[in-house]
């Protein structure tokens, strides 16, 4: 058990589930869709596994309405599914019971088929109606062509260019039947910091090697645009949006993709951002260069995913307000295939930020949430950390864009401000790893995120527990603990980490374990010291009215919430606000206390899943389980590192006691602030 198979772990069902395995699976003798031929070919591979030679509970017959005339015959009401969504429902068809899976198109029937398997493995009734709320769910890979991966922590990046177009690797396959098995039907092959070689001739001729194996799983492939492309790649002598041979050079660029890739998706482009070219480069807005894109796209149907993800010129007062200082004047300037891809929170996928102020802000542009699914600033793929709570947590939170409940769930699948064109991404924690994701836990955040962006009001702990039944067991005594504790990680990581809304405190460059004390960096918001402001007095960053004024970017209520520390909660407490060390918390104990406690329970959390991890051994074989052991024990060296180093820190600034009981840091701040990490994985280069 090396974690290959991922989710689509398929072992014999119980013996008395066993008869209820299908034994037949039938389409339509002239089905030529290569997604229904996929989805056929996933059951029987599904139902002799699970059926361990025992099956034969009667047939399944998949198709549509329009090529099989057997799904066509039980008339199904289809009409709300869509493109995509499927029906799963047991019929009599010719006095004998079948199990139908019928979409609207090929791959609502892949779905179906994934959907189908899921609940035989879970032991669930069969039946099920679903339609994807959100069109675009895709991955971002930030891969680079020598296979090096930014900010990965599973190995080299799973692209084998180099081999590519002579050899598919077979593991695509398993990536494609992976994504499709969660919903995700898009995938952007290379790093938003792009190079301009992944346009050429030969390397497009690799990505269509690529999207001809993903196409029968109803992925579709896109690239990351170096937006300076036509001046390193067609000579010219600039890449003004505006400029006559520039659209011609983009238009010609994107014809020649199509002859190649007839499905492309379309561009993925992080401009303007972290030294990366773009239109501000001329003087142009960020409309203007999405809009050139669009319109050499659009006759193929292809769209734009214009990042958000910019702070190097306005307000250096406070990065956190700078992409909505920058885009929401432009609101209504996009084109209609355009889609402002924005990260979850305003600074950069921390452990906890509130949601981004964009959302609900920009009415009239589809906005595409995007979150990270590699653990960058989350301990990489060492620490077990549950992400779905992550998420779900971003997308339950109200904007009060238009009222109570528009919440970043209904302004991402567009219903809030009636969007057709609407997207999720999530940034790939995929690598050639043989376990994919680094760990058998993180394995749940890539999960995860196909789950939430097929259904953004999916409960964390609903996907979490489908996960751990599908992983390793539905036993209730151990996919109910193994929930607990992936909904607990989240809270866990935050208070050994950032408690209290702190944020940024990684180590420069490669983000691995605490430095709070760096503030010499050329750039003042690459500095941790910058996010904390913390000193003799107090700690926090001031963003109400009387500090930088973010709060002023959120809508009426979430802004009156976070303008005031009694209402705020202590979730995002020092993200908004700074304050004495005495300040009293509603408990009674002072700022300082609470903080030295948060960082405490931390510690002891992590110290319990490591307990209940080795309670659980006898439910898990013997690979998946020690690896699993070893990792939280670094884990909880990890957090215990984070505890005090930060702790002996600020109490360098405060010159406090800590609170009765609390234990003194292992070793003195120097200790800490000595240690170095020039081999850490991920980092960008
Ligand atoms: C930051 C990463 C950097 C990425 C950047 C981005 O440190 O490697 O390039 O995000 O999202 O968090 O573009």
């Amino acid at each position: 058990e090396d974690s290959y198979e991922l989710w689509l772990r398929y072992r014999p069902l119980p013996a008395a589930a066993r008869a209820g395995v299908p034994g037949a699976v039938a389409v339509d003798p002239a089905e030529r869709d290569a997604r229904v031929l996929a989805a056929r070919d996933e059951l029987f591979r599904a139902f002799a596994a699970m059926s361990g030679g025992m099956g034969g509970g009667g047939e399944v017959v998949l198709g549509t309405p329009a090529t099989s005339a057997r799904v066509r015959a039980l008339r199904l009401d289809l009409g709300d599914l869509g493109d995509e969504g499927y029906l799963v429902r047991r019929v009599m068809t010719g006095g004998r019971p079948v199990t139908v899976v019928a979409a609207n198109g090929g791959a609502g029937v892949l779905y179906g088929a994934f959907a189908l398997i899921r609940r035989l493995q879970l032991g669930r009734p069969v039946e099920e109606r679903s339609a994807p709320k959100v069109r675009l769910r895709v991955l971002n890979h930030w891969d680079n062509l020598d296979r090096s991966v930014e900010r990965g922590y599973a190995g080299q990046s799973i692209w084998d260019w180099w081999r590519l177009p002579g050899h598919k690797d077979p593991r695509y396959v398993d990536y494609a039947r992976a994504n499709a098995s969660l919903g995700i039907n898009g995938t952007i092959l290379n790093n938003v910091n792009a190079k301009a070689d992944s346009l050429t001739a030969p390397y497009l001729a690799k990505a269509a090697a690529v999207a001809d194996v993903l196409r029968p799983y109803g992925m579709k492939v896109y690239l990351s645009a170096r937006f300076s492309a036509p001046i390193e790649l067609g000579g010219l002598e600039t890449a003004d949006p505006l400029d006559p041979s520039v659209q011609a050079w983009w238009r010609a660029k994107a014809d020649e993709i199509y002859r190649v890739i007839p499905d492309f998706g379309g561009f993925l482009v992080k401009a303007n951002s972290e030294g990366q070219p773009g239109p501000r480069d001329y003087g142009r807005s960020h409309a203007d260069g999405a809009n050139m894109l669009a319109e050499a796209l659009r006759p193929h149907g292809g769209a734009v995913m214009w990042r958000a993800f910019v702070y190097q010129e306005t307000d250096p007062e406070d990065r956190a307000k700078q992409a909505y200082t920058e885009f929401k004047p432009q609101d209504g300037r996009f084109a209609p295939n355009v889609l402002v891809q924005v990260k979850n929170g305003p600074i950069d996928f921390q452990p906890r930020e509130p949601f981004h102020p964009l959302f609900g802000a920009m009415p009239r542009t589809p906005l595409m949430l995007e979150f990270q699914i590699t653990k960058e600033y989350l301990g990489f793929a060492t620490h077990l950390v549950y992400l779905g709570e992550l998420f779900a947590e971003t997308l339950r939170s109200d904007t009060y864009a238009r009222g109570p409940g528009s919440t970043v769930s209904r302004v991402v699948d567009g219903s809030l401000d009636g969007h057709r064109l609407t997207g999720m991404a999530g940034v790939a924690n995929i690598g050639s790893d043989r376990d994919w994701t680094g760990s058998t836990f993180d394995q749940a955040n890539w999960y995860a995120f196909g789950r939430l962006a097929w259904d953004p009001d999916a409960s964390a702990r609903t996907v979490a527990a489908e996960w751990a039944g599908l992983t390793f067991t539905t036993d209730p005594a151990f996919a109910r603990p193994v929930a607990d504790l992936m909904m607990a990680s989240r809270q866990a990581m935050v208070d050994y980490m950032t408690p209290l809304g702190l944020a940024h405190l990684m180590g420069t460059g490669h983000h691995h374990g605490p430095a709070p004390w760096v503030s010499d960096l050329a750039r003042p918001e690459w500095n941790p010291a910058y996010y904390h402001r913390a000193d003799a007095r107090g700690i926090g960053f001031d963003r109400t009215s009387k500090g930088s004024n973010a709060v002023g970017q959120y809508a009426g209520p979430a802004a009156r919430r976070f303008a005031r520390p009694e209402t705020t909660g202590e979730d995002h407490l020092l993200w908004f606000h700074h304050l004495p060390w005495d300040h009293r918390m509603p408990g009674g104990a002072t700022l300082w206390e609470t903080l030295v406690r948060r960082y405490d329970r931390g510690v002891a959390a992590v110290a319990g899943f490591r307990a209940r991890w080795a309670g659980l051994r006898p439910f898990v074989d013997a690979e998946r389980w020690s690896k699993t052991a070893d990792l939280l024990k670094v884990q909880e060296e990890e957090a215990r590192w984070w505890r005090d180093a930060s702790v002996a820190y600020w109490r360098s600034l405060n010159g406090r006691a800590l609170p009765p009981g609390s234990p003194e840091p292992a070793h003195p701040l120097e200790y800490y602030k000595a240690l170095r990490f020039p081999y850490a994985p991920g980092q960008a280069h």
